[in-house]
């Protein structure tokens, strides 16, 4: 009796797990197809012609400490906070380390190489491992999606020392 019963329970469990995985599943589907239908739908926000992003500090090929302040500089435009939709702004990213640069025409990812500066702040203080690092910036529009043209900073190389 208590064997069939524990049974029950296990494949109760099972169902419902493959209805949780049914239900993931469907949301994954609708987001492909929500973010598809944003794609076309959001027409990129313009940038003005000669806008220029770039860093201020650290300079290009500086050796540095472990701990770097890294300074944005923007030119022809003004900043913003993510989410506030104001004509000629956007909020910098800064792409650490990256070697190809991430999707333009989409929201800019959110990860550990891509830093958003939501608030609208124009430097930061980060910590890096010694040994050769890459810096670029990038402006995002209020959905942190890269201007038309993409307003992006040269990419600069540091040294970081012990
Ligand atoms: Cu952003």
């Amino acid at each position: 009796m208590t064997d069939q019963r524990s049974w029950i329970n296990v494949n109760n469990h099972r169902t419902h797990r493959t209805i949780m995985k049914k239900t993931v599943f469907a949301l994954a589907l609708s987001l492909i197809t929500l973010v598809g239908v944003a794609q076309n739908a959001l027409p990129k926000t313009k940038a003005p012609e000669g806008a220029r992003s770039y860093i201020i500090s650290p300079a290009d090929g500086e050796v540095v400490g472990t701990t770097i302040k890294v300074q944005f500089g923007l030119s022809g435009m003004g900043i913003a906070p993510a989410g506030v939709k104001l004509e000629n702004t956007g909020h910098h990213h800064l792409l650490l380390d990256v070697e190809k640069a991430p999707d333009f025409n989409i929201p800019l990812p959110a990860t550990e190489k891509v830093i958003h500066f939501g608030k609208g702040q124009t430097e930061t203080v980060i910590k890096l491992k010694p040994g050769k690092h890459t810096l670029q910036l990038v402006l995002g529009d209020y959905l942190h999606i890269p201007h038309d043209k993409p307003v992006i900073s040269k990419k600069i190389t540091i040294f970081v020392k012990e």
